[in-house]
């Protein structure tokens, strides 16, 4: 058999026959920067994007940034930016080459060189998917984190950044010096009111330099918050196969995901925008409610998942939910404990959204690991869990799956499984949660107080509450005595 050539605007006309492609002039010109081109963005934003370049508008190309590894790079640079999307359910399958991102750059290599494109004045908008991690920020406050290493190094050579707060706050100092109206920051991470996170982040960093600078970030540049939707799971070798084999070509780096998609955006773009909502996306003047729905109910879920799945010997989220109890807990989770919290956004059937998230935690056809979905706990836990469970106990209302969810996470972090295994825990504090339960020990009296006392992730007054203390004690004490299959099958809610 022969080798298939590599995907390629030279050997796109070679593709299986029904496999789309972009019929538009790719030769214009960059509208919109990305930081942090991994398979999210190419299953997500630049999808929205590529439908309408597809439908004629123009000069909104996108040059993607990988603000760490070259990988990106590497895969679709020969490819000249073409990737595979492949939308999967138990029904079917579609496939299509996307062909929106135009550039790809790798930032430490050329800080200058990107700082440079985002300068141009026919940049109008800077969109990033850097996770929650990449803002530099402490997660239990918001508050830059001046101590961050890269963020020292970012003050100390501002012209080289290192960080997406860096290269930010560098390129619109640079606009703003040329007379250039600065461009639209455009967070698509899963963080609450991510804009203004952004915002407050950004306008930090510009301030320590130079104060006036950091008065015109905060006013003077648009952050529209975002609501991002979309589950998409790393691509394995499995997926690469498959897609050469039904695309007749080779591609480095497909992406795989759902059918389902949802992108809802503050409509506050004062240099312009494509036409988004022509492409399904929601343009709302206020994400708020939307963020919270989907933090709380489809990533909340997801966390508890991870974790009680990934201690129950679960692989991927689809055995998870398959699994003795499991769906009834999250469904319960989701009804009883996050429901009463949420302001329910206009014309949203809450009911429909639930059974949904349901469905497509249940995807046959994607293998999405708990693991990957449980890295970055220490980053996710305020807004997904934390969050909820300050409201719930606000209202004196119970929060006993929640407190499992957490007290999951909390075994999870320990390092070891429940089969005495080694968990390969990554997480920016990995180090000093290690440290934490080392010191403990398996005891939860020790334990819980020691992991809810991590100031970045828990505020003092939540970590005080004798309730949230109780509540997570009991349930690490029942997943140390009973494991997570049965501490979810014997479930009894308070
Ligand atoms: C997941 C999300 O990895 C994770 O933490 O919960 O990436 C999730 O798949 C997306 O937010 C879905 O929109």
């Amino acid at each position: 058999m022969s080798v298939p050539a590599r995907l390629s605007t030279a050997f796109l006309g070679q593709r299986a026959p029904g496999v789309a492609a972009p019929a538009y002039d790719r030769a214009q010109r960059t509208g919109i920067v990305h930081l942090g081109i991994g398979a999210f963005h190419r299953a997500h934003q630049a999808v929205f994007v590529d439908e309408r370049l597809a439908a004629g508008e123009r000069d909104w190309a996108i040059l993607g940034a990988s603000l760490r590894s070259a990988e990106t790079r590497d895969a679709l640079a020969p490819q000249d930016g073409l990737y595979t999307l492949v939308e999967r359910d138990g029904e079917g399958e579609r496939v299509r080459i996307i062909g929106a991102v135009t550039g790809l750059m790798v930032a430490p290599e050329a800080p200058a060189l990107l700082i440079e494109a985002m300068s141009d004045p026919l940049v109008r908008i800077v969109s990033l998917t850097v996770t929650e991690k990449g803002y530099c920020h402490d997660p239990a406050t918001g508050d830059l984190r001046e101590d961050h290493p890269d963020i020292l190094h970012d003050l100390a050579r501002p012209g080289l950044p290192r960080s997406a707060p860096g290269f930010l706050v560098e390129a619109l100092a640079r606009r703003r010096a040329a007379g250039i109206a600065p461009f639209t920051v455009l967070c698509c991470d899963n963080l609450p009111a991510n804009g203004r996170l952004v915002r407050r982040v950004v306008s930090r960093l510009a301030g320590l330099r130079d104060v006036g600078l950091g008065d015109f970030v905060a006013s003077d540049v648009a952050f529209p918050c975002t609501m991002v939707d979309r589950i998409v799971p790393a691509t394995t070798p499995a997926d690469r196969a498959a897609v050469a084999a039904r695309l007749g070509l080779d591609d480095a780096w497909p992406v795989v995901t759902e059918p389902f998609r949802q992108w809802v955006i503050e409509d506050d773009f004062p240099m312009g925008r494509p036409a988004f909502e022509e492409a399904g996306a929601e343009l709302v003047a206020d994400a708020a409610p939307y963020e919270a729905m989907k933090l709380r109910l489809l990533n909340g879920a997801h966390s508890s998942l991870a974790y009680l799945g990934s201690l129950a010997g679960h692989e991927t989220v689809a055995q998870a939910i398959a699994a003795p109890g499991f769906a009834a807990f999250i469904r319960g989770l989701m009804d009883e404990e996050v429901t009463p919290t949420l302001d329910v956004p206009a014309r949203t059937d809450l009911g429909a959204y639930k059974s949904a998230l349901l469905r497509r935690f249940a995807n046959p056809a994607l293998h999405h690991r708990t693991w990957q979905i449980a890295m970055d706990g220490s980053q996710k836990i305020p807004q997904r869990l934390l969050a909820t469970i300050r409201a719930r106990l606000a209202a004196g209302a119970p929060i006993s799956r929640l407190a499992l969810a957490l007290a999951a996470w909390m075994r999870f972090v320990t390092g070891t499984d429940e089969q005495g295994r080694a968990i390969d825990v990554r997480d920016p504090l990995a180090g000093r949660l290690r440290a934490l339960c080392d010191a403990a020990g398996p005891v939860p009296e020790a334990l819980v107080p020691a992991l809810l006392g991590v100031r970045d992730i828990v505020d003092a007054d939540l970590a005080a509450d004798p309730r949230l203390v109780r509540a997570v004690r009991e349930a690490l004490t029942t997943l140390y005595q009973s494991g997570a299959a049965r501490a979810v099958v014997q479930f009894q809610p308070e």
